[in-house]
């Protein structure tokens, strides 16, 4: 048994990430357009203007004055700013895409292209066209537009009046972007995924030091708004044209293993994953907070304000599939930490049995198939893989190639892992490579962690001439792809 003969290969992207042109278009500013570059040990600032007009910089929301308001700088480096440049490059960047063969391409909508501060009564005209251009263009070679409503990129203005997603307001503002595009795309796509890595704001107390009590009560409230936004979306999609798949995004590998076989440590996984994971899949595929919620909420002293509309939406707007980024996974522990790890999204105990990337985020393509196991077993919906890869730093050879051989090892590993899950029984639908194309971390906002399948030249002080070059691994998937997964070699 391999892969079914319909199996979505592909890759996946995210506008903010990869598209530059972040003032053309009549494009708004974005609360991504404020981040600077950073690296592995240096972090990503939001920068902002204090009360008196000085200029200063943050690590986090919750560290920027209350008098401020977030804003581009000048002499600042904003890696989103140009990034690799998708914008303008997107004919040759999909007719690369095309040549691996990709079945379907995941990529997002920044929602200030179509409302530039977020609360237009009209879309702007020119957004709109630039993502019917892209969706057309890949639609002529047969490439599915896989769609991210919101990934990691909110109209500034909303950020800066609103408070964001901790206002309901944000409830009916997405309401209405996401009603445009289900109308405006009709026909051009078929498959939607609503948040990118939604469960991420509830990691974020683990991440950060001093983490405040307040913002975790918020984060919550904030997760809440956008679950009911989600649902009310997958309900819209579905009336606006029944053939719309929509499915939910969760970030899928954080706090996979207890470290020791101490029952204590069993039993504080199970409460992370619960945390982590469930809280947020389980209301988006069963439609209702799962029963462990009251005791989350007891925990961390959340009163969460839910009307009786909220309920309903939630329940009436289950998703079609789970979709989930996979890099690695991470541990848990009750006993003393010697060695910690880094991770997407999820610090954590080192786990002796793995070898860790560049970036210190752990190889693990079992994890892979036991999550896929996991969640498919409490939840019985297909299943798609949209982030995936290892980031790396690659080196451009004189005569244009790239011999990223450790890449094409990673992939080799986690499509195994595909398969086997595969004839166990789980419905995987697809498999979406994360930054198919070389293009912006966003942990560190880095171009030298790389993750492509093309190479593009472009540093991270946003030096060079952003031409593409196809690395090892581009030749390696398109043989993958054409031979449905059965050629791994
Ligand atoms: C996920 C995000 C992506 C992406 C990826 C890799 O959390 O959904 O946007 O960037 O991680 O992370 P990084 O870019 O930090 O290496």
């Amino acid at each position: 048994m391999g892969f079914p003969k319909d199996f979505l290969w592909g890759g996946a992207t995210a506008a903010n990430q990869c598209e530059g042109g972040w003032n053309e278009g009549g494009k708004g500013l974005a609360d991504s357009d404020v981040k600077t570059a950073g690296s592995l040990t240096e972090p990503r600032y939001i920068t902002y203007m204090d009360a008196q007009g000085n200029p200063g910089k943050a690590v986090s929301e919750h560290a920027i004055p209350a008098d401020a308001h977030k804003a581009v700088i000048d002499g600042c480096y904003y890696p989103y700013h140009e990034a690799i440049d998708f914008y303008h490059r997107y004919k040759e960047d999909i007719a690369l895409f095309a040549e691996m063969g990709f079945k379907v391409f995941r990529m997002s909508i920044a929602w200030t292209r179509i409302f530039p501060k977020g609360m237009e009564e009209e879309p702007n005209q020119e957004g709109l066209a630039f993502y019917r251009n892209v969706f057309q263009e890949l639609r002529k070679y047969g490439i599915e537009p896989l769609v991210t409503i919101q990934h990691y990129d909110v109209p500034l203005y909303l950020e800066e009046n609103l408070g964001g997603w901790k206002n309901r307001r944000m409830i009916e503002l997405f309401d209405r972007y996401t009603e445009v595009i289900f109308r405006e795309y009709k026909g051009l796509v078929k498959y939607w995924l609503t948040f990118n890595e939604i469960n991420s704001v509830l990691m974020m107390k683990h991440l950060f030091a001093n983490y405040p009590d307040k913002t975790i009560k918020e984060d919550f409230q904030l997760i809440h708004h956008q679950f009911v936004a989600s649902a009310r979306a997958v309900k819209r999609a579905h009336e606006i044209d029944p053939n719309y798949v929509i499915g939910c995004m969760i970030a899928g590998g954080p706090s996979t293993y207890p470290l020791t076989c101490d029952p204590k440590d069993v039993i504080a996984t199970q409460e992370r994953l619960q945390e982590n994971i469930y809280y947020s899949a389980d209301v988006m595929v069963r439609g209702e907070y799962p029963y462990f919620a009251e005791r989350i909420w007891q925990k961390y002293g959340v009163e969460l304000s839910m009307t009786e509309q909220d309920i309903e939406d939630l329940r009436n707007g289950t998703v079609d599939m789970l979709t989930y980024s996979y890099y690695c996974t991470s541990c848990c522990t009750t006993h003393e930490v010697r060695e910690t790890a880094g991770g997407n999204l999820n610090m954590g105990p080192k786990n002796p049995y793995l070898t860790y990337s560049e970036w210190g985020w752990s190889l693990d393509p079992d994890g892979l198939r036991y999550t896929l196991n996991e969640y498919y077993g409490r939840y019985h919906i297909p299943l798609m893989v949209v982030e995936n890869g290892l980031g790396a730093v690659d080196t451009l050879e004189e005569d244009g190639t790239i011999h990223d051989s450790y890449r094409i090892e990673y992939f080799r590993a986690h499509i195994k892992a595909m398969k086997q899950a595969l004839a166990d029984g789980v419905d995987l639908r697809g498999f979406t490579p994360w930054g198919c194309i070389d293009l912006v971390s966003a942990s560190t906002g880095e171009m030298k962690k790389r993750y492509g399948f093309i190479y593009v030249d472009k540093d991270n002080e946003g030096n060079g001439s952003l031409d593409r070059y196809r690395k090892d691994s581009f030749y390696w998937y398109k043989k993958v792809i054409a031979t449905n997964g059965e050629d791994l070699d």
